[in-house]
């Protein structure tokens, strides 16, 4: 108890250097639950009013295969784990039962392919907040864990499309709509 008085402007310090590094946001978060490590469980903020939305993370395995089978959260009416295929040169997306995760190997869910899929959300999801997925593993059992909402074009902030890019990229400014001549 001596060194109370020096330790405690240390300890303030500290403190705030955590909770910088809890604003600094989308930063990577992640999870641990037996041999999984759950990576950056994140989900796109809604572009307009509620609908559905799509969550996404990246499961690493040090141990034996397992496999995500089942997805729950109040967020929307539904949660289910979808996948995209391609039927000719339509993407659908369908339902799977489970997620495989190999063993000391990885599973990805992120766009364009395997996706938690939230129908009927409740609200918009907004940008900067998070909401609860339970997650159940075959083996390592069941875990909730926060998802982060990132921007609505976010590719889940491991580098591709977090940039200064998004906004100001467009230029729709030079494309002088309506100066076209009539063609008829
Ligand atoms: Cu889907």
């Amino acid at each position: 108890m001596r060194s109370t008085a020096s330790r405690t402007p240390r300890l303030a310090a500290a403190l705030g250097a955590a909770l910088l590094l809890a604003a600094s946001a989308a930063a990577a978060h992640d999870f641990t639950l037996g041999a999984l490590k759950l990576d950056h469980p994140w989900a796109r903020a809604s572009a307009g009013p509620a609908g559905n939305g799509a969550a996404f993370l990246v499961i690493e395995n040090s141990g034996e295969a397992d496999r995500l089978v089942a997805t729950a959260g109040d967020v929307a009416a539904r949660v289910e784990l979808h996948t995209h295929t391609m039927a000719g040169d339509v993407m659908q997306m369908r339902q799977v039962e489970a997620v495989e995760i190999p063993a000391h190997g990885s599973a990805a869910l992120q766009p364009g392919g395997l996706h938690i899929m939230l129908i009927g959300l409740k609200q918009p999801l907004r940008e900067g907040e998070r909401f609860p997925l339970t997650l159940t593993f075959d083996k390592a059992g069941e875990i909730t864990v926060e998802f982060a909402i990132e921007g609505v074009g976010s590719m889940g902030g491991q580098g591709m499309g977090t940039g200064g890019m998004g906004q100001g990229g467009m230029h729709h400014g030079t494309m002088h709509h309506g100066t076209t001549p009539p063609s008829n």
